[in-house]
């Protein structure tokens, strides 16, 4: 018999606070929120209470939410602080409202990424096929993992969970499924530190019912346009048919729908830490504008694009999707990309194809930033010249027609 295709997503709980809760573990239980910038909130209750293990600081000399002015966001909140509502990307001032006795704490990236390198290595002594998702996240594929198919996964997500509590002191969510897509609303079921197991017959019962934003690719602006079709749980768009759904967002988009709706995802489990892309960007001393100053960004334009290529050759890359970055003096961003039949590390073709992008977007607004971006990478030489499409959603969906991908903009990290 061939093993039944079992694949893993963990996401740690809380995972900035909970980091810092590791620090200051007499905050545990309360609520606490991350966020408002710099160390130096804490760093005056440290001074205050030099001398002292910080553990042994009272709870009552850190800062509180109440007290915060400015226009920080909230990056995390542990589940006590969610309880009064109150979460990632609020802003605090309103987060005040919410629950004014939270405690504020800023985040600590350098403790927070030694924290991500070790859950993820002790997964991998486990686990060897491994996909790095992020800082707190990842896949792994249970398929061919001895005791992988046990209880449908659970057996060995309550050995992940339990080595990677002991080598941190940190909880994770893990969801068990035929796929990455079901995977990812699975982790979310039973948060914080909880394990969901969810077959290919559960989908009707359990995934449908959620809202589409749930499919991890669905963002805001897809969420309306499905919502202006009166689509809004993943039960209604599996009730459309595929060519209705063609018919309304595209070939790509539709399609991918339909199968997300479905609870289908033939994306494999990753595991090489590749990059994704590379990208170069500059912000210009003063706002430039794409017509008035058109000979400037012209040659802006161009040397980013030899850049960017110049990378991909030094690192031994090509890539396939090609895109622009924007920032308008508004601070608004744009994105656009194109993908081409083949792969390219050729500032010529680059060049090329970026400009086409360029002309996608409003060129009517003085601009802040302009950066260039190469996706869907191959190692130059293993790299066919043309390929067959991807599966189904295995890149980043695009948004509905029209509209800037929303799932992109994280996309132009510095290489
Ligand atoms: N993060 C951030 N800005 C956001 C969202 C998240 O900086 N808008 C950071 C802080 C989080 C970390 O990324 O701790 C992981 O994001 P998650 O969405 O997984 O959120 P948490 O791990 O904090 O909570 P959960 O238990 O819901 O996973
Ligand atoms: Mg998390």
């Amino acid at each position: 018999m061939t093993a039944l295709r079992r694949i893993a997503h963990l996401d740690m709980d809380a995972f900035f606070a909970s980091v810092e809760l590791l620090r200051y573990p007499q905050l545990k239980g309360l609520p606490v929120v991350i966020g408002g910038g710099r160390r130096t909130a804490d760093d005056r209750v440290l001074q205050r209470h030099a001398g002292l293990p910080l553990s042994e600081i009272p709870a009552s000399a850190f800062p509180l939410l109440r007290d915060y002015v400015g226009r920080g966001v909230i990056t995390t909140a542990t589940y006590p602080a969610r309880q009064f509502g109150v979460g990632s990307a609020m802003g605090m001032m309103k987060a005040a409202k919410l629950c004014p006795q939270a405690i504020v704490l800023p985040v600590d990236f350098d403790e927070v990424r030694t924290y991500s390198r070790r859950f993820k290595s002790t997964i991998a002594e486990i686990a060897p096929v491994v996909e790095d998702r992020g800082v707190d996240e990842v896949y792994i594929d249970f398929t061919e993992v001895p005791g992988g198919q046990r209880e449908g996964g659970r057996a060995l997500a309550r050995l992940i969970q339990r080595a990677i509590f002991e080598n941190t002191a940190l909880t994770c969510s893990i969801g068990v499924a035929p796929n990455k897509l079901l995977a990812k609303m699975a982790s979310e079921f039973d948060k914080p530190n909880g394990i969901s197991i969810v077959y290919e017959a559960d989908v009707q019962t359990r995934i449908w019912p959620l809202p589409v934003r749930k499919i991890n690719g669905i963002g805001p602006k897809a969420e309306l346009k499905l919502a202006k079709l009166h689509l809004h749980t993943i039960a209604d768009i599996a009730s459309q048919s595929r060519d209705w759904l063609i018919d309304n967002f595209g070939m790509a988009t539709g399609a991918w729908l339909h199968d997300a709706a479905w609870g289908r995802d033939n994306r494999p489990v990753v595991t090489e830490s590749e990059p994704v892309s590379m990208s170069r960007e500059t912000t210009f001393e003063r706002d430039l504008h794409p017509v008035r100053d058109r000979a400037e960004l012209g040659a802006v334009f161009t040397d980013l694009c030899v850049k960017v290529a110049g990378d991909l050759q030094r690192k031994g890359y090509v890539g396939k999707t090609i895109g622009i970055k924007l920032r308008y003096d508004d601070f608004q961003i744009a994105t656009r990309d194109q993908t081409i039949d083949h792969f390219t590390a050729d500032a010529t073709t680059i060049r090329q194809i970026a400009g086409q992008c360029l002309k996608r977007v409003d060129l009517s607004r003085r601009l802040r930033l302009l950066g260039v971006r190469v996706g869907k990478l191959a190692k130059a030489g293993s790299a066919p010249a043309t390929q067959i499409a991807d599966q189904p959603g295995a890149g980043a969906p695009r948004a509905p027609s029209g509209s800037a991908p929303e799932v992109n903009l994280d996309l132009f990290e510095r290489s």
